[in-house]
């Protein structure tokens, strides 16, 4: 069997089959159902925040939060991240702004006053491999100019900090409940927010714009159905144990791997209840004595397919029609040499031994 990158987490057959059968009496099978309207209670409740909407994948929940704030402008965003984040500023009518990355891969706020302009709207940092961004600082230069803050938090389900649930920092959280994420609902995803009179909004951002009978803006269709709203609640009664597992084979891989010549684990911020969400290796070519594309390439001939997330930079897409990534210099180094090892909750010790002895035997 191929160890690849992460594996999604499931329900037994029986248990999710015994969550959709009231949909063969209520025959309600999307638009904000019942099904639906419990999940979002139980996730609203597990990730500590004030409000919450549900969507179908958390590319448009971050497409819809841009939107629902009336954002029109510059925003300044990290271009170490998932095509997703960028593409929703782009295609929401604003323009980002490239930010570098610090040491542990989110946002550098140190460079974000440079780049302000009288066109800034908003910071957009993301919680990188559930690493979360300097929420404090970020939120000071926010206030001082009167910014806009939304958070990609795709990676960063149940993390906190300092006893808070991450999605309740900034204006607008994203989580993504994709397949391959710590908690999922097939495809799917959430926004979380403070302020609830963004509630209206962001519903008819979701739906198309329509207000009861009433057009108002040009929204999208973004809702989750039943069937996902009920892989979410399955999955969400076993999420403690899922990340208990995850914790277990990231502590196998630290101490595996802590002080290997070449290698840079991920550090996490203090104050941190963590979600071991992936675990990313840095590749020193000259120490470790391969490069990062040479150790993914003999990986892969013992069956472990590691990823290089995030290579490209979401700058270096073409339709910029320009190279960005001069003013980027610690995100495209680590763009060129990072890699992501295998990390999901079935992964255990043994695998994580494998994978450890293929790479410091390469
Ligand atoms: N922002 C950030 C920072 C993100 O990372 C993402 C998504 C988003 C925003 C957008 O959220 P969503 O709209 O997706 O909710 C994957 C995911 O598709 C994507 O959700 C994720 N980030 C990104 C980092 O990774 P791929 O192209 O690497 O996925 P794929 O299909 O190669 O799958 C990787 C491995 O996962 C497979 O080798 C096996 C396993 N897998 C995959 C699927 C689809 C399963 O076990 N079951 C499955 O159903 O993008």
């Amino acid at each position: 069997m191929p160890i690849n990158v992460t594996r999604s987490s499931m329900p037994s057959y029986e248990e999710y089959c015994e969550e959709i059968k009231s949909i063969w009496d209520t025959v309600h099978l999307t638009n904000m159902g019942p099904i639906h309207n419990r999940l979002k209670g139980q996730v609203r409740e597990y990730l500590g925040v004030q409000n919450i909407e549900m969507f179908v994948n958390g590319h448009l929940a971050l497409y819809c939060a841009i939107k629902s704030l009336g954002l029109c402008g510059e925003i300044i965003t990290t271009p170490f991240t998932f095509a997703s984040t960028t593409n929703a500023i782009v295609q929401a009518g604003c323009t980002p702004v490239f930010c570098d990355v610090k040491d542990d891969y989110t946002i550098d706020e140190s460079k974000i006053e440079a780049l302000i302009t009288d066109k800034t709207v908003a910071i957009l940092g993301v919680h990188v491999y559930g690493n979360i961004c300097d929420v404090e600082a970020i939120q000071k230069i926010a206030d001082k100019y009167s910014l806009r803050v939304i958070y990609d938090a795709a990676h960063a389900f149940g993390v906190e900090y300092k006893g808070r649930g991450i999605g309740d920092y900034g204006d607008i959280s994203m989580f993504s409940f994709h397949a391959t994420k710590v908690f999922h609902t097939i495809e799917g995803g959430c926004l979380t927010y403070r302020d609830a009179s963004l509630t209206d909004k962001i519903a008819k951002q979701r739906n198309f714009g329509i207000a009861g009978e009433e057009l108002e803006v040009f929204g999208t269709n973004a809702k989750m159905n039943e069937f996902q709203a009920a892989m979410g609640i399955c999955n969400l009664r076993h999420i403690d144990g899922e990340i208990a597992s995850r914790r277990a084979a990231f502590e196998r891989y630290n101490a595996r791997l802590e002080g290997a010549c070449g290698l840079k684990l991920l550090q996490f911020a203090d104050g941190l209840k963590q979600n071991f969400a992936y675990y990313p290796i840095l590749v020193d070519k000259e120490k470790f004595g391969m490069n990062r594309d040479g150790l993914a390439a003999k990986l892969s001939e013992s069956g472990i397919f590691a990823r290089k997330y995030f290579y490209p930079l979401v700058s270096e897409n073409r339709e910029f029609g320009e190279d960005m990534t001069a003013t980027t210099p610690k995100a495209l180094e680590y763009s060129r040499n990072i890699l992501c090892l295998p990390m999901y909750a079935h992964l255990d010790v043994a695998d994580v031994d494998f994978i450890c002895d293929a790479i410091l035997n390469k």
